[in-house]
């Protein structure tokens, strides 16, 4: 007898341990354990989903016939790690093998390759997951040999070898990337259609309890928990985003505002990171609501290329340079992370308007990641491995496959630019261009070194000139640094000052 562990982000009935099995004679193991759900504080609806989805998944797999044995969370268990269950489960059942999709963590991965076939007993085979259209030996073979390994190109052999939107072998519409045309901010026009709402089975609302029994520790609240946790209700949110929203995503894909958390965004990254939808299909229905007149060509060619493009070759990287990759701090940074990163509390408006959509929905769409919170971090020096935990706790859709990249290089530019060729540093005009934060702030967007100025504006300046070393040569940057070299010292002195003063006052901003 055979069995498959099948982990809260596998739950795909493609999954190629799920292909190797037999219904009738194997096993499927799936385990809510402490480990998994402790080794960053998640955020509670992270842990809400993961947990209830993988119950619904079990149902599911049960009611296609499959034998399961399902672990639920108990904190009494003395054994609190994946491979505990499995010691347990196979004390009690005789397998030969234990069968498993290659996990999305390094850490993880390590401990599966290196230490359970001894703690087991028994074989233990990883397979590739499949559910990536590009996978981890390919990846490999397209960096081979390149001096720098840029998203663009990666993405037009994404878009070769899916074929979407293509035609014979060339882009439709003449291009491959419409990015140029997806920077508007949003002034109101049009209204930004409303989500799903999901109602909560008794699955869920079990599950909702005893997040909040067992986990109220952690960052976030349950309150406004609306997480597909089926694939009948991820299915229902793509469906939803393709018809009201896709054709608007291109347009304000950039833009934020006070008291919109969601924009035109998609909310699928919860649902494709944990299995209950395939990149694929994903992008297929995009691709025919453009063939289908409903939504143009910037629009989803922009969603598609975040899915074959960004998604598959962050992950490719992930794998392509851990576990050196976590380690790297190439601007050498030290400061800790403010406390107002954890509480919320801040004066300063557009960070905490990122915060609350997180606190109350563990969800910011990708410019609110990148450019405000990721923004400060980046300019006020945050130690890498710092920001990187928090995004992985805070988010419901973060693994570190897909979290790690984002922020380390990313974000960060920890990685010396392997992924990003400048940093994606801004000062405040940035901010107020695309939303309208500014207008809700007791800070003054328009002045760099008053008392009261924007901290972005001289936090930005100190950062271009704290490393000039390592930018100054940098074509993409070089305009920026010819507007710092033609600034009077008396500017220069003044925005150091202010700046040296917010970095000294970091906590109480
Ligand atoms: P949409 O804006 O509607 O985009 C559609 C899909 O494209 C997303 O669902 C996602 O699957 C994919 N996508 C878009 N951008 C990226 C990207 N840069 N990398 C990978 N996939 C992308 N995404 C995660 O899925 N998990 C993470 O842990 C995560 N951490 C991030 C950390 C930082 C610092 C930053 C800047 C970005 C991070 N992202 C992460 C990428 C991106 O912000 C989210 O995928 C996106 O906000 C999810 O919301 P959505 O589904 O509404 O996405
Ligand atoms: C994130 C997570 C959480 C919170 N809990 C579980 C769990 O109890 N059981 C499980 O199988 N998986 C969980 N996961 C997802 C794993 O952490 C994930 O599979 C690894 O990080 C590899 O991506
Ligand atoms: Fe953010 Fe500065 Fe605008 Fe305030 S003034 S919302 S701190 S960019």
């Amino acid at each position: 007898m055979k069995l498959a562990l099948v982990l809260g982000d596998q739950l795909s009935e493609s999954l190629s341990s799920l292909q190797r099995l037999n219904k009738r004679t194997d096993w499927v193991v799936m385990a809510e354990v402490g480990v998994e759900a402790r080794y960053v504080a998640h955020h509670q609806q992270k842990i809400a989903l993961i947990f209830s989805a993988m119950r619904h998944f079990a149902d599911s797999l049960r009611a296609a016939g499959w034998r399961v044995h399902y672990h639920p969370y108990n904190p009494d268990c003395p054994g609190q790690g994946l491979h505990d269950v499995l010691r347990e489960f196979l004390a009690q059942h005789a397998a030969d093998e234990v069968i498993i999709t290659e996990c999305g963590e390094y850490r993880l991965h390590q401990q599966m390759q290196a230490s359970w076939p001894e703690q087991l007993g028994i074989p233990v085979t990883l397979l590739p997951d499949t559910r990536f259209i590009c996978s981890k030996t390919e990846f490999a073979g397209w960096a081979q040999g390149r001096k720098q390994l840029r998203m663009e190109y990666f993405y037009r052999e994404m878009r070769r070898k899916t074929g979407l939107l293509m035609e014979g072998d060339q882009p439709v519409g003449g291009q491959w990337n419409f990015d140029s045309s997806n920077r508007e901010p949003y002034r109101g026009d049009p209204l930004i259609p409303i989500r799903p709402m999901f109602v909560y089975d008794n699955i869920d609302k079990s599950v909702l309890d005893l997040v909040a029994a067992e986990f109220a520790t952690h960052p976030g609240t349950l309150t406004h928990f609306n997480w597909p946790t089926t694939r009948t209700q991820a299915l229902q949110a793509l469906d939803s985003f393709i018809n009201t929203r896709l054709c608007w995503f291109g347009d304000f894909q950039d833009a934020m505002q006070q008291s919109q958390h969601f924009m035109f965004h998609s909310l699928i990254s919860t649902s494709l990171n944990c299995g209950l939808l395939t990149a694929l299909e994903v992008c297929q229905a995009a691709e025919q609501a453009w063939r289908d007149n409903k939504a143009p060509l910037n629009a989803v060619e922009g969603f598609i290329r975040q899915i074959i493009g960004w998604r598959e070759y962050v992950r490719g990287i992930y794998w392509l340079t851990m576990p050196t990759y976590a380690e790297l701090n190439g601007l050498n940074n030290s400061r800790d992370l403010p406390a107002y990163y954890w509480t919320g509390n801040t004066r300063m408006a557009c960070m905490k308007a990122c915060f609350k959509n997180t606190f109350d929905h563990a969800y910011a769409h990708h410019i609110q990641r990148l450019m405000i919170t990721g923004n400060f971090a980046l300019i006020t020096g945050i130690t890498p491995k710092h920001i990187c935990e928090w995004y992985l706790a805070v988010y419901a859709d973060a693994y570190d496959w897909v979290e790690l990249p984002n922020t380390l290089g990313m974000v960060m530019h920890a990685d010396g630019g392997l992924l990003a060729s400048k940093p994606y540093a801004a000062s405040g005009s940035y901010i107020h261009k695309m939303s309208d934060y500014c207008r809700h702030c007791e800070y003054q967007v328009k002045t760099s070194t008053d008392q009261n100025s924007c901290p972005f504006n001289s936090l930005y300046w100190h950062f271009i000139s704290r490393h000039a070393d390592q930018f100054v040569k940098n074509p993409r940057m070089s305009m920026i640094y010819r507007s710092y070299e033609r600034m009077s010292d008396d500017k220069k002195q003044a925005l150091h000052t202010r700046s040296t003063y917010l970095l000294e006052h970091l906590d109480e901003l």
